[in-house]
């Protein structure tokens, strides 16, 4: 996988608050080329395995029901250096802590509630859009 892509998700939060569009503005204004895109409810057990990683630690069950609660956007997005791209345009996993202009800053609410997820590194990314989209659904 080139270092150009990477797996974004408007969480179950911000999809709830209606910020989905301004999320999108935030993504486009920052000049991501986004190559695929779709609204999808994950049930449990597909939260489960994309989270897999975490599954030991304390927070998997909370998080596995949070993103099974409501729908989420899932997109790949396209730019030079994607996943710290993205990762910088999210800000810090905690909203308390994201820097100023960030989406997990004007829209996440908890550590839990935090608006975005984005893949964090070049090897994760291509694992995780291949969990959500075929070839056929990249543009
Ligand atoms: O990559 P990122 O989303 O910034 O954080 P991770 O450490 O990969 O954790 C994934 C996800 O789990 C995080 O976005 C919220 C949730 N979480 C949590 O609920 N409580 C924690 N102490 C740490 C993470
Ligand atoms: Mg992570």
């Amino acid at each position: 996988m080139a270092n150009n892509l990477t797996l974004g998700i408007i969480k179950p939060d911000a999809v709830r608050q209606g910020k989905i569009g301004l999320i999108l503005q935030r993504i486009i204004d920052r000049g991501f080329n986004i190559r695929a895109m779709k609204l999808i409810r994950m049930t449990r057990e597909e939260a489960e395995g994309f989270y897999a990683v975490h599954r030991e630690r304390p927070f998997f069950g909370e998080l596995t029901a949070f993103m099974s609660s409501g729908p989420c956007v899932v997109m790949v997005l396209e730019k030079e250096d994607a996943v710290r791209a993205w990762r910088d345009l999210m800000g810090a996993t905690d909203p308390a802590k994201a820097a100023e202009g960030t989406i997990r800053k004007e829209f996440g609410s908890s550590v839990g509630e935090n608006a975005v997820h984005g893949s964090d590194s070049d090897e994760n990314a291509a694992i995780e859009i291949a969990y959500f989209f075929s070839r056929l659904e990249m543009v």
